[in-house]
């Protein structure tokens, strides 16, 4: 009977991380359309890259202690709402706005959860665009609804997070208070950039509007 319960119990977990991925493959082609059309309509792209994790059962695990939630697969799905991750990486600040609206305002996404931290940096200088999205995934049993985290964030803001991401764990979460300085300045560094950058991509924009040549047909005498 053990042997059966846990044979069980792998498949019900097989099932619940496949929905995930289908979770993922379900956004990713909505915004691989999206980067698509841009190049090809628009003449530019406000995805600079996509990438996806799912998240391991470790971490799942560790999440599911934090909470202190019930270790059962339902209890899991409802609070931890991060095990499908698609990171959405912008050239400028107003891009990510932008990409977040055009997804959002897909018919078939449910916004469940919204965390500004562009807007409301965190103590550390973290900042990204993050979002819960219930996107609906068709089984051949029905339809399920499988909750997506999307973090959208320029290349800047990417570049910090993986480093502080790094260093937060090679200390084991424990920084020393001279780099968590140094890297709240780096962050400060990084928003200067932005600034710099969406300045300069403004300008080149009203440029290219102000000398829209009217083509004129030239004869020749
Ligand atoms: P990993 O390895 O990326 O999966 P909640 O889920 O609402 O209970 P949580 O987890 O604090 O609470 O949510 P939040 O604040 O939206 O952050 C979730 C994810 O954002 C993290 O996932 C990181 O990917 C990223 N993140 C948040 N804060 C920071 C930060 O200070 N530095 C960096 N580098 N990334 C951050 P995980 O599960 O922590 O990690």
């Amino acid at each position: 009977a053990q042997l059966n319960d846990m044979k069980q119990l792998r498949e019900e977990f097989t099932r619940f991380m496949m929905l995930y991925k289908f979770g993922i493959d379900e956004v990713t082609t909505k915004l691989s359309i999206l980067q698509e059309e841009f190049s090809l309509v628009h003449d530019y792209n406000p995805i600079e890259h996509l990438t996806s994790r799912l998240k391991t059962p470790e971490s799942i695990i560790h999440k599911v202690k934090r909470k202190q939630c019930n270790p059962s697969f339902d209890s899991i799905r409802a609070s931890v709402m991060d095990i499908a991750g698609v990171r959405i990486t912008c050239s400028f600040v107003s891009d990510t706005y932008r990409v977040f609206d055009m997804l959002t305002g897909q018919q078939d996404i449910r916004v469940v959860e919204v965390k500004d931290y562009i807007k409301n940096p965190k103590p550390n200088g973290y900042k990204s665009l993050h979002a819960i999205l219930e996107v609906p995934v068709f089984m051949s049993t029905g339809v399920v609804p499988v909750m997506v985290e999307v973090q959208i964030r320029t290349v800047a803001m990417d570049f910090w997070a993986s480093l502080e991401h790094k260093i937060y764990y090679k200390y084991n979460k424990d920084v020393p208070a001279n780099l968590v300085g140094e890297l709240r300045a780096a962050a400060d560094t990084a928003n200067q950039l932005d600034l710099t950058m969406e300045r300069l991509h403004d300008e080149v924009k009203k440029f290219e509007q102000s000398s829209v040549v009217v083509p004129t047909t030239t004869r020749a005498t």
